[in-house]
């Protein structure tokens, strides 16, 4: 569980619940979905990634990798969100969305939503933030100057650049299979993706499913998932920590354009295993 020294001692100040998050982030979906579920109240500190507000010294020194999510708990700094999750549930819930029984389903799920992030950023950025505002040459120079990962800013120059085809191909074909591995653990006829039980690891997931669904990937192809995804979005943290928190003006600008780019044969399932 990454607990880290903050980088600077005023941090350790703060009393309460905060998390630096942004609206659209999917790891920052997990985190409030959790803070809703255990019916939290916190300090929201939006951060713009789009305006580059996380490339700031002062941004690193509450999370040196300069990404979101990141919370402070009465002065203790949690990273990572599936890490930040599983500390709101063992601190305030008791455990209750991690239930002993079902450790290693839920440490598995969790593990896996992790790894799945890779494949997740790249599809977002090709089908859906390319079709909306660009950066800004100023923009991508805050990035560039700010940011301390050199992974990351290596990322964003691939992304101005424009991403290869194989690029795409090759995370089109990560994320199938992070789908087909989830479709799988519901083939035993369990109702949530851990078990019996609602979880961290169905929280860890809705955000993934529930992006992949705004990119326009054909998520009939796996039916088990597709029918939890139908229950687990009833949910009410689901419509008050993802949904409300969406960029709709971003929607509205990008999504018909993507939908003219599937038309036209271009779309994400014309990539990898999808494709043919
Ligand atoms: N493993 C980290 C990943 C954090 C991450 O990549 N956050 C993204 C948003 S979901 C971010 O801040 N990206 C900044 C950027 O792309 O410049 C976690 O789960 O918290």
């Amino acid at each position: 569980m990454p607990i880290i020294e903050p980088g600077r001692g005023d941090l350790k100040q703060l009393k309460g619940l905060h998390l630096w998050h942004g609206g659209m982030s999917n790891c920052s979906q997990r985190c409030r979905i959790t803070l809703s579920e255990l019916g939290l109240d916190y300090v929201s500190h939006l951060v713009n990634l789009q305006a580059a507000e996380h490339a700031t010294e002062e941004y690193h020194q509450i999370h040196p990798d300069g990404v979101v999510p990141a919370l402070i708990h009465d002065g203790t700094l949690v990273i990572n969100s599936v890490d930040i999750i599983a500390y709101l549930d063992a601190t305030f819930g008791d455990g209750s969305l991690r239930p002993h029984h079902l450790e290693s389903e839920i440490a598995a799920a969790l593990e896996r939503a992790d790894g799945a992030q890779l494949a997740l950023k790249y599809c977002t950025f090709e089908f859906l933030f390319q079709h909306g505002p660009r950066p800004s040459d100023e923009t991508f120079q805050k990035l560039m100057n700010g940011l301390h990962s050199e992974w990351l800013k290596e990322f964003h120059r691939e992304y101005r650049a424009g991403f290869s085809r194989e690029r795409i191909h090759d995370m089109v074909a990560r994320a199938h299979d992070d789908f087909l591995r989830c479709e799988q653990v519901f083939e035993d006829g369990r109702k949530w993706m851990a078990g019996e039980q609602f979880s961290l690891a169905d929280i860890a997931w809705m955000p993934n499913f529930h992006r992949f669904e705004v990119l326009r990937w054909p998520l009939d192809r796996y039916p088990r998932l597709s029918g939890w995804f139908a229950i687990a979005s009833q949910r009410p943290s689901y419509g008050e920590a993802l949904e409300g928190w969406e960029p709709k003006p971003l929607f509205d600008v990008a999504l018909p354009i993507l939908d003219e780019r599937r038309a036209s044969g271009d779309g994400i399932d014309n990539y990898g295993p999808l494709a043919g």
